[in-house]
């Protein structure tokens, strides 16, 4: 078992088992984001430039912001019920826990743990599940990570790829707002760059692309956005899903971003309302304040300035539990 958060390190250990394996399945966290199908499709065009036979597996529906990544109509959705494509080795990005694929771990738990499995991820860790575990909380993203594993690889970074891992770094980043920007990340999009990345297309994707029940719903969001004293929150309920017809990961996304740029923002939650009735909590914060401690409660995590958990409570039972909580670590 390896575990390390340097690429030049894991390199070599990589290679070794690619070397040996025909049918990779690549799954990353469910409720994809642009991080993990960037960095997942990054992996999908490197194994098939290496002649192997990957299968890109999505947990749930993709956002309308990937929508246009090169590859993304080879990845296939998984669908409740569906079977596992017999395949020899798992790499998983962007998430070092198997639990995170969600309905495909709750139906293939036995199988996945199985198989051997490499992990690339950037979340905080002190282990992972993996034969080989390259997971570096320092790098900004996912996306960037698989750079350097590339590049520590000797292996070509084509245009393709170069989009896909540039769409990663941009939204894991928000165009590079986030404290997590580093120099990492900033040589890491001059080089993706250098290799051809479409970078107008993904800027166009992101920024440019929203699609309007989701301008329709961040309107319902704000309207009953609450402030005090530097905290801030909100949430997105199935019912103004239903009324707006909003795709909900990409309207998630459009309301975390709002409250963030609000004025004196120490600390962010977002409170939504998944289908089953249980809730997502995403929670975002400035330098200095430690949300992921407060998601870990509940088994969740992320990063000191992002984090999020999936609370087994409805509504109004995540919000009364979990505001008394952010105002005591504001206070602290
Ligand atoms: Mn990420």
């Amino acid at each position: 078992m390896l575990f390390t958060a340097d690429p030049k390190v894991a390199a070599p250990l990589i290679s070794a088992a690619l070397a040996t394996a025909e049918r990779i399945l690549v799954l990353s966290h469910n409720h994809p984001d642009g991080d993990a199908v960037g960095s997942l499709l990054g992996v999908w065009h490197t194994l098939k430039l290496l002649g192997k036979q990957p299968i890109g597996l999505a947990s749930s529906p993709l956002v309308t912001t990937v929508s246009q990544l090169p590859g993304v109509e080879q990845l296939l959705i998984y669908q409740p019920g569906q079977s596992l494509p017999a395949t020899d080795l798992t790499i998983l990005v962007d998430s070092s826990e198997l639990e995170r694929t969600g309905p495909i771990y709750e139906e293939h738990a036995v199988t996945l743990n199985s198989h051997d499995l490499i992990v690339i991820d950037h979340h905080r860790a002190t282990t992972g599940p993996g034969k080989i575990n390259l997971i570096d909380p320092e790098s900004a993203s996912c996306a960037d990570l698989v750079h350097r594993l590339l590049r520590a690889m000797n292996l070509a970074l084509t245009p393709e790829i170069a989009t896909c891992l540039l769409m990663g770094l941009l939204t894991d980043t928000r165009n590079f707002r986030h404290s997590n920007t580093n120099s990492q990340a900033l040589l890491a999009a001059a080089e993706l760059l250098e290799a051809g990345a479409d970078h107008l297309g993904v800027v166009r994707a992101i920024y440019a692309g929203v699609p309007f029940p989701t301008i329709k719903l961040s309107g319902l969001v704000i309207q009953q956005m609450q402030a005090e004293n530097g905290l801030y929150w909100g949430c997105v309920t199935q019912e103004m899903l239903r009324q707006t017809g909003a795709n909900s990961e990409a309207a998630y996304d459009a309301a975390m971003g709002i409250m963030q740029d609000a004025a004196g923002m120490q600390l962010c939650a977002l409170f939504k309302e998944y289908p089953d009735g249980t809730v997502k909590l995403s929670l975002r914060s400035v330098p200095g304040i430690n949300v992921a401690v407060i998601a870990q409660q509940w088994g969740g995590g992320g990063h000191n300035q992002a984090a999020g958990a999936t609370l087994q409570f409805n509504l109004a039972e995540a919000k009364e539990t979990v505001l008394p909580l952010l105002r005591k670590l504001l206070q602290s």
